[in-house]
């Protein structure tokens, strides 16, 4: 008997022949899982499985790495470049000659009409260094516009930008491993459990051997925030308020660490006067947070042996997203809390290679963490790269948010979108549809033709995808990780490196300078690079860093030469003997005087609009969009909303409603939960034509980043017929 019904319900895992596993690195989010993919006999991918002895992420993988082998073949993807004349006409096809000969020859049109940094260039966080490094050396080297910026600015500019005041250099300090030794952790803005599932798994694993006090601050009742010991329900925007609140009392209280603010900052007296101004009695009716809770969180932050913060897009994505920043610098300096086992800022990175673009795209500036403004930085890398340092800018152009509102005004008159989607991720994207739209000449550089942004481009340059191509990727503790090749890139796709070598090839200026097609020769331009700098690797190689699941920089040829052995995960900047990247050694402690300049919610728009995202999806959903496993959890766009406001507003679960900000209108599906209080909504960014129609955007003064988080809205109830029409036309899968 039992044997059958054990035989009838008997789950047998389909054989899927696999015939070989080779190992990779995950592309989705920063936390850089090592990945394995298993090939079947016809070379073809089937399946992904964590690597078990990967100090990462130690066999596991989340819900997006485990069908990640599912990409290669997934719905969308473009198979040939693509030419038209104005973008209302059909696409042409075109070989890769024509299509790179036609890019360069309007990129030399645009520019000898309209001046150098009439062409911009955006970029991402999401191809290999080696890809960064050549676009760096095409836009800096040889296109020569200074108006070349990357996605990185809706993502990881504020903390770029508040890690170089406080510190002198851009550079997390901490790693993973702090969480085994932390006793105390506030997580400001993040939400680990579904946005690094993995880091999260870290986090728990330690906090369970060695319960540390977990304390969240985000307005939403996120995943984390249900798994917290303290949740600050803090009102949008006022990050840096409570920050002084707790340095106020810290200071106050005598809490803080003189010896090693002596020995290591400057500025001390000018933070203490400003501080002075917000006691928590002040600053709790404008932060929300209650005054005993402000003190409480000071004195176990400040008591602790070691103290932790790690931030993510709650504190970046704000009009005091650099500010948020250097606030929690501030809080690590004033305790003695940097480069110390457990004691450390650290922010979680977003894109899988978002460190990577910081240290080697030249985006901001030069490759390897160097400045534009810097003359010696222009000497060597025009000496490095053949070019006369007359030809770079002595300054840093445009930010990808100033670079759209340029060609609005007509300054810009070409773009190159290499892997972003901004008709999706920008703030406020019928500005951007129109912006677009008045380009002379768009270039989509993309893995895939359904992208957005493609309907007003006249150049598609299809790109081979993630482990289609060999190269490396930096996750958040600085962990330098290889993606090998698992098969040949898709249909008439090209990797990004050989289209940007291609590209460079049809200027003359590039004829006496080197542009390898080869990674790992690309791989060792950058580790010359590097010798003597903050992130020097010079001495990996790509097996060795394959051999050891990541290496953490700095890891240097002298090392590697005596046999010392990469570090296993544990490796830090600033530690007790360093010095910070100012002149001088020290790290500098900022006052941040407050202005609310946020959009609030009033009568007429009474809601907090939130955004963010959720574990099965990425981004603007190109890639998730199409895998099944990912897509079916949430394949239409909807918002979270409070159920008691909702039954005073008569509005019901699962119907749709219709939301209005200052910018414009987008359909949504109301989701029922007390995630969010009575004055917020929150909706997932993934979905076009939704949420970013009604944000506004504003810019952060330093790091030019959007406040995606704070908009105002409100809520009107439709005819429920016509929404789901409009929803399922919206719908892209
Ligand atoms: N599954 C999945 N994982 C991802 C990504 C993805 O698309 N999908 N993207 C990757 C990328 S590029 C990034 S940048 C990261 C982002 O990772 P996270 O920043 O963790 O994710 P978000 O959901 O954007 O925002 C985090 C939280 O900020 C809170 N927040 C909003 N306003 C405020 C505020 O004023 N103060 C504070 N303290 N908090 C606030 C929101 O309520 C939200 O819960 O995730 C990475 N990982
Ligand atoms: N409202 C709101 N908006 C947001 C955010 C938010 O929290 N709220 N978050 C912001 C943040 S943090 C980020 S990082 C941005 C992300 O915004 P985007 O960068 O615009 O979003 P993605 O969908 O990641 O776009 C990456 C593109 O690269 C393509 N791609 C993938 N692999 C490759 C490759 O190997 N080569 C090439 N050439 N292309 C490739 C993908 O198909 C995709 O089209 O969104 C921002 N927008
Ligand atoms: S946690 Fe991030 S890196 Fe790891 S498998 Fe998931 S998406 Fe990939
Ligand atoms: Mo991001």
């Amino acid at each position: 008997m039992l044997f059958g019904r054990n035989k009838k319900n008997r789950i047998t895992i389909a054989d899927k022949k696999i015939e070989k596993w080779s190992y990779s690195t995950c592309g989705y989010c920063s936390t850089g899982c090592s990945i394995e993919i298993g090939t079947n006999k016809e070379g073809k991918p089937v399946s992904s499985r964590g690597v078990a002895n990967a100090d990462v992420n130690q066999g596991k993988l989340c819900l997006k790495g485990i069908y990640e082998h599912e990409l290669f073949e997934s719905a969308g993807r473009g198979n040939t470049p693509l030419i038209r004349n104005d973008f209302h006409n059909p696409w042409n096809e075109s070989s890769w000659d024509d299509a790179t000969g036609k890019v360069a020859s309007e990129i030399k049109r645009i520019q000898s009409t309209y001046g150098r940094d009439a062409f911009a260039v955006v970029s991402t966080g999401q191809i290999l260094t080696e890809g960064f490094y050549t676009l760096g050396k095409l836009t800096r080297g040889v296109i020569g516009t200074n108006n070349y910026d990357g996605n990185t600015t809706l993502c990881m500019a504020s903390a770029v930008s508040g890690y170089k005041r406080s510190f002198g250099s851009d550079g997390p300090p901490g790693c993973y491993e702090d969480f085994e030794h932390t006793d105390c952790l506030i997580a400001w803005g993040s939400n680990l459990p579904e946005q690094h599932p993995i880091i999260y798994w870290r986090m728990k694993e330690a906090q369970e051997k060695r319960n540390f006090p977990l304390i969240v601050v985000d307005p939403r009742v996120t995943m984390l925030a249900q798994n917290a010991d303290m949740h600050l329900t803090i009102t949008p925007g006022t990050d840096v308020i409570l920050q002084n609140s707790l340095m106020h009392v810290i200071l106050d209280e005598g809490l803080e660490d003189q010896t090693y603010i002596k020995a290591n900052t400057n500025g001390f007296e000018d933070l203490k006067k400003e501080v002075e101004k917000y006691d928590p009695t002040t600053v709790a009716k404008i932060c929300g947070i209650d005054e005993d809770t402000i003190r409480h969180v000071a004195r176990l932050y400040a008591n602790a042996g070691a103290a932790m913060n790690i931030w993510t897009m709650g504190i970046n994505q704000s009009t005091h997203g650099s500010d948020g920043v250097v606030g929690l610098n501030n809080l690590s300096l004033l305790t003695g809390n940097i480069g110390k086992k457990g004691g450390t800022s650290l922010s979680i990175t977003g894109q899988c290679n978002a460190m990577g673009t910081r240290e080697w795209s030249s985006c901001s500036g030069l490759p390897g963490y160097r400045t534009l403004e810097n003359p010696e930085h222009r000497e060597e890398i025009g000496k490095f790269w053949n070019v006369d340092p007359e030809f770079f800018p002595k300054k840093r152009g445009m930010a990808q948010t100033d670079i759209f509102p340029a060609i609005e005004t007509g300054e810009i008159k070409g773009l190159w979108l290499v892997g972003t989607n901004p008709m999706t991720s920008m703030p406020n994207t019928a500005r951007i549809r129109k912006t677009l739209e008045k380009l002379e000449f768009l270039i989509v550089q993309d893995s895939y033709l359904d992208v957005e942004t493609t309907d007003y481009a006249h150049v598609f340059l299809p790109a081979a995808l993630w482990a289609e191509k060999e190269g490396c990727f930096t996750n958040t503790e600085r962990r330098v990780n290889i993606v090998r090749k698992i098969k040949e890139p898709y249909a008439n796709t090209k990797t990004d490196l050989h289209i940007f070598n291609a590209i460079a090839q049809q200027f003359e200026q590039s004829k006496k300078m080197k542009f390898p097609d080869k990674p790992a020769d690309v791989f060792n331009e950058m580790r010359q690079l590097s010798k003597g700098r903050l992130l020097d690797m010079s001495g990996m190689t790509y097996d060795l860093i394959e051999k050891n699941r990541g290496i953490q920089w700095p890891y240097t040829e002298e090392q590697a030469k005596k046999g010392i052995a990469p570090p296993k995960g544990g490796k830090r900047l600033y530690t007790e003997d360093g010095v910070f990247s100012y002149l001088d050694g020290k790290a500098k402690l900022i006052p941040l005087p407050f202005i609310n300049n946020n959009e609030v919610p009033d009568e007429k728009y009474p809601f907090w609009l939130n955004s963010g995202r959720l574990v099965e999806h990425f981004h603007t959903r190109t890639r998730t969009g199409k895998i099944c496993n990912n897509n079916k959890f949430s394949p239409t766009p909807f918002m979270e909303m409070n159920p008691d406001i909702a039954l005073e507003m008569g509005i019901i679960h699962q119907s749709y409603v219709r939301l209005v900000s200052r910018r414009s209108d987008a359909v949504v599906m109301v989701m029922l939960t007390h995630r969010v209080p009575r004055n917020m909504v929150f909706i997932p960014f993934h979905f076009f034509d939704c949420v970013n129609r009604l944000t506004l955007g504003l810019l952060d003064p330093h790091s030019r980043q959007p406040a995606f988080k704070q908009s105002a809205v409100r809520i009107e109830t439709i005819n429920q017929e016509e929404a789901a029409k409009i929803n399922k036309e919206a719908r892209k899968f």
